[in-house]
C-alpha cells in the first residue's frame, strides 16, 4: 500500500443532496480524531449517554449558547478502524432542508481542530487507511452517479472488487515474467535457461486480456455517460416529431414550416440499460435568416460530438438532392443510420423514389413518427449500430482514468516485442515489463504518488 499517511485534521461534510423541499432527512459526517468530542459538545441527549461505537443515540443539536435547539437528531458513533474512513465518525441524521444541515454543520466548523472535507477527501482516507483500494472508492463515486441500472450494477462489481482482483492478477503475472528475467540476469549461471518462448506467450496471453478490459471499456462508458444520438437532415422532415415520439414528450416545437428547430434541444430516455440523450438539430439548408443560421452552425458543432447519427428524410416525397449533400457533409467517422419517416403518407412499396444505392443500406430504417410504425425496428438498429446491445455479459468497466492506464501497459507490452523481434539482451526486455507494471500498479493505487491522489479524488463530490 501507499506509504503516505492521512492528515491529523478532523473533516466534516454533509454527505447527502440539499435542496429546499426534498428529503425529509440529510446527514454530516464527520471523520477523525475529534469528531466525537465536538459531537458530544454540541449535541444535547437526554438520559443514559452511550458513545459506545456502532450504537445510535437521539437527542438535539444545540445553538452555541446550548439554550436553543437547531434540530432534532438521530446520532451515529462509528469508532475506527470500524468506519468508512477507518478513523472514528460520527455521522449526525438530521431534518433534510438547507437551513437546519447548514447551522449543524457551522457549528461543527466553528470548532478550530476541524475544517470542512475536501470534495472525495472521506474516500481518500478510506484509501488511505486501507478501507477501500482505489478503484472500489472510484466504483463507489460511480454508483453515485449511475444513471442507468446497467451502469449501477456494472459500479456494484467495481465496489465489490471485481476490476481490483482482475488488474491484480494481470499484473502478478507480469510480475512473475519480469522476476524470470531478471533472476537470469543476476545469477544466469545458477539458474537452468530462460524458457524465453513462455515469456513471449504470455506476455501476447496478458495483452489479449488487457485489450478485452479495453473494449469493454467503450461498452461501459456508453453504460455509464449515455450514447449521444443526434438528429440531422433537412427542415420538414419530421427531427422533432422523432424525438418528441422517442422521449414520450412534447419538448420540441413542430410545425409544417420549414425551419422550425434552431436551437439545439437534448431528450434523455433508458434504452435497454443505456441513457441515450436524442438531440434535435436545426434543419440543414442555405437560408439568409439569421437566427436561423446561427441554428444550422450550432448543428454541425453538435454533430461531430455526437456517438451516433440518425440522418432523416421523407420517405413520403423520397431521397432528394438536398438529402444527398447533406449525406456527403456528415462526419464520416460516426457510426450512421438513416431514416425515411413519415412512411403513413404513402402506400409505395415499391421504393421507386429512394435510390438503390441507399435502400441497400442495411442501416435504413422506414418510420413514421406520426403513427410510431417503425419505432422498435429503429431502437433495435440503433442499439445494434452502437454495438451496445453487447452490454448483455458485460461485467467489468474501467473508467476513463483506469482505461488510459490499460492503454499504456499495453504499449509497453508492444514495445517488449520490438525488444524480441531485434533480439536485444534482457534488460532491455525489463525495462518496458517494469513500466507497464508500474501503470497498473497507479491503476489499482498499489502505486501511487499523493499528488495524483489528490487529483482523483477531488473529481469526486463534496461529502464522499
Ligand atoms: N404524416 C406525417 N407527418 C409528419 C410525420 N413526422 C412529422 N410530420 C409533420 O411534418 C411537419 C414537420 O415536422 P417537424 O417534426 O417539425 O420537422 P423537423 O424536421 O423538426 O423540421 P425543422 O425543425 O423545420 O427542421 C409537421 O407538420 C409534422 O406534423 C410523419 O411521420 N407523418
Ligand atoms: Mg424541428
Amino acid at each position: 500500500m501507499n506509504s503516505f499517511s492521512p492528515t491529523e485534521d478532523t473533516i466534516a461534510a454533509i454527505a447527502t443532496a440539499v435542496s429546499p423541499g426534498q428529503g425529509s432527512i440529510a446527514v454530516i459526517r464527520i471523520s477523525g480524531s475529534s469528531a466525537i468530542e465536538i459531537t458530544k459538545t454540541i449535541a444535547h441527549i437526554p438520559g443514559k449517554h452511550d458513545w459506545s461505537s456502532h450504537k445510535v443515540l437521539y437527542g438535539h443539536i444545540t445553538e452555541e449558547n446550548r439554550k436553543k435547539y437547531i434540530d432534532e437528531v438521530l446520532i451515529l458513533v462509528m469508532k475506527g478502524p470500524r468506519s468508512f474512513t477507518g478513523e472514528d465518525v460520527v455521522e449526525i441524521h438530521c431534518h433534510g432542508g438547507i437551513i437546519p444541515v447548514q447551522k449543524i454543520l457551522e457549528r461543527i466548523l466553528a470548532f478550530s481542530s476541524v475544517r470542512r472535507a475536501e470534495p472525495g477527501e472521506f474516500s481518500q482516507r478510506a484509501v488511505l487507511n486501507g478501507r477501500l483500494s482505489l478503484t472500489q472508492a472510484e466504483s463507489i463515486s460511480e454508483l453515485v452517479s449511475a444513471r442507468s441500472r446497467k451502469a449501477a450494477e456494472l459500479a456494484i462489481n467495481g465496489i465489490e472488487g471485481n476490476i481490483q482482483t482482475t488488474i491484480q492478477s494481470i499484473r502478478k503475472r507480469l510480475i512473475e515474467q519480469l522476476t524470470e528475467i531478471e533472476a537470469r540476469i543476476d545469477f544466469e549461471e545458477d539458474l537452468p535457461l530462460l524458457d524465453e518462448k513462455h515469456v513471449k506467450n504470455e506476455i501476447v496471453a496478458i495483452k489479449k486480456d488487457l485489450n478485452e478490459l479495453i473494449d469493454n471499456a467503450k461498452r461501459g462508458s456508453w453504460v455509464r455517460s449515455g450514447l449521444k444520438v443526434a438528429l440531422a437532415g433537412k427542415p420538414n422532415v419530421g427531427k422533432s416529431s422523432l424525438m418528441n415520439r422517442l422521449s414520450k414528450q412534447e419538448k420540441a416545437i413542430v410545425t409544417d414550416l420549414p425551419g422550425t428547430t434552431r436551437d439545439i434541444l437534448e431528450s434523455e430516455i433508458v434504452l435497454e440499460g443505456i441513457p441515450v440523450t436524442f438531440i434535435d438539430t436545426a434543419g440543414l439548408r442555405d437560408t439568409k435568416d439569421i437566427i436561423e443560421k446561427i441554428g444550422i452552425s450550432r448543428t454541425k458543432k453538435t454533430l461531430i460530438h455526437a456517438d451516433l447519427i440518425i440522418l432523416i428524410f421523407d420517405y413520403s416525397s423520397g431521397w432528394a438532392n438536398e438529402d444527398e449533400s447533406i449525406l456527403k457533409e456528415l462526419p464520416i467517422n460516426i457510426p450512421l443510420l438513416i431514416v425515411g419517416n413519415k412512411s403513413d403518407l404513402t402506400n409505395d412499396q415499391s421504393f421507386e423514389k429512394v435510390p438503390q444505392y441507399i435502400l441497400k443500406k442495411e442501416n435504413l430504417v422506414i418510420i413514421s413518427a406520426k403513427t410510431g410504425n417503425g419505432e422498435n425496428d429503429l431502437i433495435n438498429n440503433l442499439l445494434k449500430k452502437c454495438g451496445s446491445s453487447q452490454t448483455h455479459g458485460l461485467d467489468i468497466a474501467l473508467n476513463e482514468r483506469q482505461l488510459d492506464l490499460a492503454k499504456s501497459t499495453t504499449e509497453s507490452l508492444d514495445n517488449i516485442n520490438k525488444v524480441f523481434d531485434e533480439n536485444l539482451p534482457w534488460d532491455f526486455w525489463t525495462i518496458d515489463l517494469r513500466q507497464a507494471i508500474n501503470y497498473l500498479g497507479e491503476l489499482t493505487g498499489e502505486d501511487l504518488t499523493e499528488s495524483l491522489l489528490d487529483n482523483i479524488f477531488s473529481k469526486f463530490c463534496i461529502g464522499k
